[in-house]
């Protein structure tokens, strides 16, 4: 296991859309400094090439605060710029496959709806998405509901990090349902001051877990 449950605690999910004319790498450092433990970069309508240079230059920003960045979906742009990680979804390449290519200490999640069946011996972490629906990813699927966490969390042995709907408002209710952490897009990435929304997200995850 490459990751310890308490890298979960508040997981930024970027979208460069909702960052409102700031740098994403801006809104990212302020949340940072609010109490984010881990970063995912996710640029769902990138070039490679650009993806690329995003990754690199978020991985560039990260570097002194300790925190990892975690590529979505994609293996390829995770090895290119030497990403902690990468998180793969149904559509994305198996974990076997992403495990081969990244080596043995790379951190691998995955997004799961259902109790994983067989093929996810070498995800180091498990993201239970979507909780609640939400206008960030309409297709997301049917909402798992804080039932649906709490399934996941006696199916599965590694770290459990809840997506979808999550706000400061139900964050603790995600975490009491037996999740390690919360994975968030718009409460950080869309709030006027990304440092306080990323502060008062993690004092609810922290004071439940
Ligand atoms: N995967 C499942 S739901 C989701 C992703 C990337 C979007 C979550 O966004 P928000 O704004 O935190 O609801
Ligand atoms: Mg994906």
């Amino acid at each position: 296991m490459n990751i310890r449950p308490e890298t979960l605690q508040l997981y930024l999910v970027t979208e460069r859309s909702l960052a409102a004319g700031r740098s994403l790498t801006d809104v990212v450092l302020a949340a940072v400094a609010g109490g984010v433990t881990i970063v995912q970069i996710r640029e769902k309508a990138a070039t490679t090439r650009a993806f690329i240079e995003q990754a690199r230059a978020l991985k560039t920003a990260l570097n002194d605060s300790g925190v990892p960045l975690i590529v979505n979906d994609r293996v390829d742009v995770a090895l290119a710029i030497g990403a902690d990680g990468v998180h793969l979804g149904d559509d994305d390449m198996p974990c076997p496959e992403a495990r081969r290519i990244l080596g043995p200490t790379a951190i691998i999640g995955v997004s799961l709806a259902a109790a994983p069946g067989d093929g996810f011996a070498d995800a180091d972490y498990f993201a239970a998405s979507p909780v609640f629906a939400t206008d960030t990813k309409p297709d997301a699927g049917p909402a798992l509901g804080l039932a649906g966490v709490a399934m996941l969390r006696r199916a599965v042995d590694r770290p459990l990090v809840a997506i979808g709907g999550i706000d400061q408002h139900n964050a603790a209710r995600i975490i009491a349902a037996g999740a390690d952490g919360i994975a968030v897009v718009s409460a950080i990435m869309a709030a006027d001051d990304p440092t306080e929304a990323a502060a008062q997200l993690k004092t609810a995850v922290t004071r439940f877990s």
